[in-house]
Parts: C-alpha cells; sequence; structure tokens
C-alpha cells in the first residue's frame, strides 16, 4: 500500500466525513485514506450512502478505484450505472478555504454523487494550516447540519467571561489559538489558554471532532496533548476544558462564551449561540429570510440596484501607503458597470485606484445570507485566487439604520480586508428586523 503522509489532503485522513442530501434523504459517509475510520458499507468503500431513517445502504465510491487529479478526487464503485457503460461514481471538488471545512452534497447526475470541500489542506504553500484542528460539525437526527465553523478564528481567540479580571481565559472553537495581541499569546498549539501576570499557560486543544449532545446542544472537549507539559498552576491535575454550545429557543442577539465551573484546572464554559442552532435556520440563498424558517423576516431585494442606478462603490484608503482600491457591490445582482466584466453572477468587484487591477472580489450564484446572533451577514465567495489559491470572497455586515441617506439604502463602507476576504459594513434601514 503507498504512504498517504504526503498527500496534501492527509489532514482530512483522521476522520470519518458526513454530509447529507436533504432532498433525496440521502446520508453519505465518506473514508479518503485507507487509514480512515471506515464506513457502514465496508473496509473498502470510500463513500457510502444510506437513506435516512432506513438500513439501505450501499457503496457509491471504493477506495481502490481512486483517481486525484488536481484538486478532484474520484472514487468508482464496482456497479454499472444503469442506462450507461459508467459505474456509479463519486467526485469530490476541493477548493482552498481557511478551516478545516466539510464536505458539501452538491448534486447527483447521470449516477455521479457530486461534493465540494472548502479546505486549508487545499491551499498553497500551508497558508492557513493550523497546529491543530477537527470537524466543527454535526448532522443531529433529523439529518440537520449543525455548523460552528463561521465561529473558528483564524488569528486570535475569544476571551471567556469568568468574571475574573486578573486571569483571561482565551479559547478559539475546533482549533488551535493564535493570538496576536502584542501583550498576550498562548503557548503553540494550546487552543485554550490562560494568561495570567505569570505568563501564559496551555489549558489544551481538541481531543476530538465537535459532538452532538442533543439537537440543541454541542460539545467540544479540550485536554493536553501527549507530549505537552501541565502548567504548574494546575499541580497534580490534569487540564481538562468542555466548551458547551446551545441554541437559544428563540431569536437572540449574541453573547459571549461564559465560565460556569471551575477547579483544579477544570474548566466548564457554555455558551449561548445561534451557531448550534441548525444551519437551514440561520442561513438561506436568496436575498431572503423569513419568519417560518428563520423566525425572523428580512428582505434585502430592495438594495438590488438596476440598470439606471449608479453602482454602490466603497473606497480603502489605507494610511500605511498600501495600495488603494475602489470596490464596486450590488446586493444579490450583477454589477452593471462592466468594470470586472458583464458576467450576470459577479457581484463584487476590486479595482486598483492608479493601474489596471482589476479583480473579481464574489460571486453570487452561491451567495449566503446569514442571521446569527444579531449579526446580518452576506457572503459573496468564489472570486479570483489569490496566490494562496484562496478565492477572494466578500463579506458584508449589515446593520439596522432607519435614517440612511439614498432612499433607505445607505451605502457600503470598507472595513478592511484579511488574506483575500474583503470585509463591508453597511447601514441600511432594509436591515431593520
Ligand atoms: C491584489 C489585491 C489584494 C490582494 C492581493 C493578493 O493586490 O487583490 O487585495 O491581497 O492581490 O496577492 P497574492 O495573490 O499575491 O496573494
Amino acid at each position: 500500500s503507498t504512504s498517504t503522509s504526503s498527500l496534501w489532503y492527509q489532514d482530512l485522513c483522521s476522520y470519518k466525513w458526513k454530509a447529507v442530501d436533504r432532498d433525496n434523504k440521502v446520508s453519505y459517509t465518506l473514508k479518503l485514506c485507507e487509514s480512515s475510520p471506515p464506513t457502514a458499507c465496508g473496509p473498502g468503500t470510500a463513500v457510502c450512502a444510506q437513506t435516512l431513517g432506513t438500513d439501505t445502504k450501499k457503496s457509491v465510491g471504493e477506495l481502490s478505484q481512486q483517481r486525484l487529479s488536481g484538486l478532484v478526487l474520484d472514487y468508482n464503485s464496482t456497479e454499472k450505472c444503469p442506462g450507461s457503460d459508467n459505474n456509479i461514481q463519486t467526485s469530490i471538488s476541493f477548493q482552498c478555504g481557511k478551516t478545516m471545512g466539510t464536505p458539501e452534497f452538491v448534486t447527483v447526475s447521470q449516477c455521479v454523487h457530486y461534493f465540494e470541500w472548502r479546505t486549508y489542506t487545499a491551499c498553497k504553500k500551508d497558508k492557513f494550516k493550523p497546529h491543530k484542528e477537527v470537524p466543527c460539525y454535526v448532522f443531529d437526527s433529523d439529518g440537520k447540519k449543525h455548523d460552528l465553523s463561521p465561529l473558528i478564528k483564524v488569528s486570535d481567540g475569544y476571551l471567556v467571561d469568568d468574571g475574573d479580571d486578573s486571569v483571561d481565559f482565551y479559547i478559539n472553537i475546533c482549533r488551535s489559538l493564535s493570538l496576536n495581541q502584542p501583550d498576550k499569546s498562548c503557548p503553540e498549539g494550546s487552543a485554550a489558554c490562560v494568561v495570567t501576570s505569570q505568563g501564559s499557560f496551555n489549558m489544551g486543544s481538541p481531543t476530538g471532532p465537535l459532538e452532538l449532545v442533543d439537537s440543541d446542544s454541542l460539545r467540544l472537549q479540550y485536554a493536553l496533548s501527549p507530549g505537552s507539559s501541565r502548567p504548574e498552576m494546575c499541580k497534580d491535575h490534569d487540564p481538562a476544558v468542555t466548551i458547551t454550545f446551545n441554541c437559544p429557543s428563540s431569536r437572540h442577539s449574541g453573547s459571549t462564551p461564559k465560565m460556569t465551573a471551575e477547579s483544579n484546572c477544570r474548566y466548564e464554559v457554555v455558551w449561548v449561540t445561534e451557531y448550534a442552532c441548525h444551519r437551514d435556520y440561520l442561513e438561506s440563498h436568496t436575498c431572503k429570510l423569513t419568519s417560518e424558517q428563520h423566525d425572523i423576516s428580512i428582505d434585502l431585494t430592495p438594495l438590488t440596484l438596476s440598470s439606471s442606478d449608479h453602482p454602490y462603490y466603497a473606497h480603502s484608503d489605507p494610511s500605511d501607503g498600501a495600495d488603494s482600491y475602489v470596490y464596486y457591490l450590488n446586493v444579490c445582482g450583477q454589477i452593471l458597470n462592466g468594470e470586472c466584466g458583464d458576467d450576470p453572477v459577479i457581484s463584487s468587484c476590486q479595482v486598483k485606484k492608479n493601474g489596471d487591477v482589476k479583480k473579481v472580489a464574489g460571486r453570487n450564484q452561491k451567495q449566503m445570507l446569514r442571521y446569527s446572533d444579531g449579526d446580518l451577514t452576506l457572503i459573496y465567495p468564489d472570486g479570483d485566487k489569490c496566490s494562496s489559491g484562496f478565492q477572494r470572497m466578500t463579506i458584508i455586515n449589515f446593520e439596522c439604520n432607519k435614517n440612511t441617506s439614498n432612499g433607505g439604502r445607505g451605502n457600503p463602507v470598507f472595513a478592511g480586508e484579511t488574506d483575500c476576504t474583503y470585509y463591508f459594513d453597511w447601514e441600511t434601514a432594509f436591515a431593520c428586523v
């Protein structure tokens, strides 16, 4: 057998992955590598399809029938596709992402089961590779996905509210921390750490994937990895951190993670957050959220510009002498000034002010509108690639303001760029709930 240690997707081998096709009620389990845990279809199967709520299962891809070309991983099965010469098969298309990500079911067409996966393992030069990260999603018993990935910090961490000003307790979610404040740092590899006047101490990193407690509650556990030394302040006790995420029973504006118990370096953290709720409650692929599905009613379509309107734009004018850009945006529609081309799916375009650089900074084909913990966010992924392999992405954070200009529409304000993700703040009357 061949060694997988040099494979770019090797970090994904330690886990069994799951994706669900809700429309056809099929649950898929993925075993990407020989060393990965087996699926219910047996040890030779790479992709096992199961009808939700039944025992019916079959292989739609065998591990021995794997082909890798570029960032596409295909697995043939041994069964013929009815009415065709091809076999039933699976095709997983990877893209560079900033976290480990999750496989997403796309479609089945002519017996090919398609998946997409945005993951740091597919980026160039280990650009977003963390010290440690674990799968950050679960499916509940109804096949609904709960995904905490939006909470993962690529840099920085969360300060836990522990009612003690002399000690700062930091965590990251599903991933090791990298604090970038100058005076505060956590030991390398820690996902929970205590910062005191004596220094900073590693309180552990995830011991396994995110777990489902029940349909409204998720759990992560952190402990010291083998070889890390126990902080002196813990004396004879091994540090252990349990973080419980609770989905609130009705709409709820954000709160911070709270320390609910601590003794002998055992910490219990509880976070009431809507990110723990199932994803279809939080997200929409249109420009609307409805009270039936989302328990909140929002319609951003009045912001969509038509060809007679001036485009929305925002300037970045960095004080540090870096390049200046103007960004053109539309909301749930294409950019009509043609600066980045006439493609109807372009919704965000970056133009360098003194130069000829024009980059698509996001497309609306797979746009996503999310309302969670009081934040209304519109995401345009799939822009032009940066050198890391990451496709430029635009994230607009809408705020309610009933008194904005432009007929209540308001205007976007550039808030910053981190590694080819562009952030905008936008006050508008149409974000009021
Ligand atoms: C351009 C702009 C920047 C971006 C940079 C990335 O200058 O689009 O916003 O950060 O490209 O450059 P590279 O592909 O070399 O990483």
